[in-house]
């Protein structure tokens, strides 16, 4: 039997889901507001970046605001102390006299991290936290972990063939996986800040790294091109709904939606865009490609998730396929003639 906590609790969770796709770097929360009597007499959920947080969204929605001195208001995240984009929400619950709060998660961010709490109780608030806490880091498990790391939540992702191999001995490697697993994969991009791929992908595949088999946002497009050689007919040029982000060792300047970003010539190059890509708030990206460019993430243990699509055909010979190191599979699912291996990685155990 589920507790009264753990009960609206999962519907706090529930509402903060619909600002999927549209909060990001922000965790996704939802807040609902109980009266012993009345019931639910308010909900709200962070619905868009830069807008008002949940609880304040909860708190208007409430007709009668007399009622909130008598109420547990419910939500899944510590509500913050900061002046951030929007003024501390425990100040306003403090303001309203809401005499409970029940949280799931503690925000990490530096300037909350339990100060949030404090707050609420040094003004005589009853606080309970950590309800339904594995569900709450799972659904925000991007902000948990790249506040973390502070380096974006890493995804990578790689289609194989049957007998593991990512490409021909030409480098061609169209079609592993069926139509359905690429509307995965485009659903899967839309679900993260960036996408990122290396030159060898670039040329050879030529892809466009874009969303179009799905309804969701174009996240940024990310290059590592130290010497501009990329040539300008590739497809990832020529589309232009999304932002490109050029690394390299030349020019420094935004044209239209080509933002060219210098890096600092003979270092790690893929930690100095991590860096980069965590200072400017993208703290979610989507790796796909190619083996080399996967093999040093893996590697260099800097991945979250790993989403392997297997096809149903052989090579025989040709380009290795990444193979993961210190992960767990999570899941299988079997998407038409493929499947879809999901891995996470044991260090976030
Ligand atoms: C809450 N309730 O609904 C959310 C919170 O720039 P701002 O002002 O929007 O602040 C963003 C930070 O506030 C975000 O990184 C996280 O720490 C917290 N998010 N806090 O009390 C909410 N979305
Ligand atoms: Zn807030």
């Amino acid at each position: 039997m589920t507790s009264t906590e753990d009960f609206y609790m999962k519907r706090a969770l529930q509402i903060a889901k619909l600002g999927e796709g549209k909060v990001a770097p922000n965790p996704l929360v939802g807040s609902v507001i109980v009266h012993p009597r009345h019931g639910i007499i308010g909900e709200g959920f962070h619905g868009f970046f830069g807008g008002p947080h949940a609880e304040v969204n909860a708190i208007s929605n409430v007709k009668n605001q007399d009622w909130l001195s008598e109420s547990t208001i419910y939500v899944n995240l510590e509500p913050c102390c900061h002046f951030g984009k929007t003024p501390p929400c425990a100040d306003l619950i403090i303001d309203r006299k809401i005499p409970n709060v029940v949280i799931c998660n503690l925000d990490p961010h530096p300037l909350v991290a339990g100060r949030g709490i404090q707050k609420l109780e040094s003004a005589g608030v009853h606080v309970v936290y950590g309800v339904l806490e594995s569900e709450g880091q799972a659904l925000n498990k991007k902000f948990f972990i790249s506040q973390k790391k502070k380096r974006p939540f890493i995804t990578l992702k790689w289609a194989q063939t049957r007998d593991g191999f990512v490409a021909r001995t030409d480098g061609s490697s169209k079609w592993i996986s069926g139509p359905q697993s690429r509307q995965w994969v485009h659903k899967m991009r839309s679900q993260h800040q960036a996408i990122f791929a290396g030159n060898n992908t670039l040329r050879i595949d030529n892809p466009e790294l874009n969303v179009r088999d799905w309804k969701g946002p174009a996240p940024v497009r990310v290059v590592i091109d130290p010497n501009l050689k990329l040539t300008p007919e590739l497809k990832i040029f020529s589309s232009k709904e999304s932002e490109i982000w050029i690394f390299n060792s030349i020019r420094n300047e935004t044209v239209l939606n080509k933002n060219y970003l210098l890096l600092d010539p003979g270092n790690d190059f893929i930690g100095q865009v991590l860096k980069v890509l965590w200072e400017k708030g993208i703290h979610s990206l989507f790796v796909e490609g190619g083996s080399q460019m996967l093999n040093h993430f893996i590697e260099k243990e800097i991945w979250d998730e790993a989403m392997v699509f297997t096809g149903p055909m052989e090579f025989g010979s040709g380009l290795k396929a990444p193979e993961i190191k210190n992960g767990i599979l999570s899941e299988v699912k079997q998407i038409e003639n493929d499947f879809l291996s999901c891995w996470h990685s044991s260090a976030n155990e």
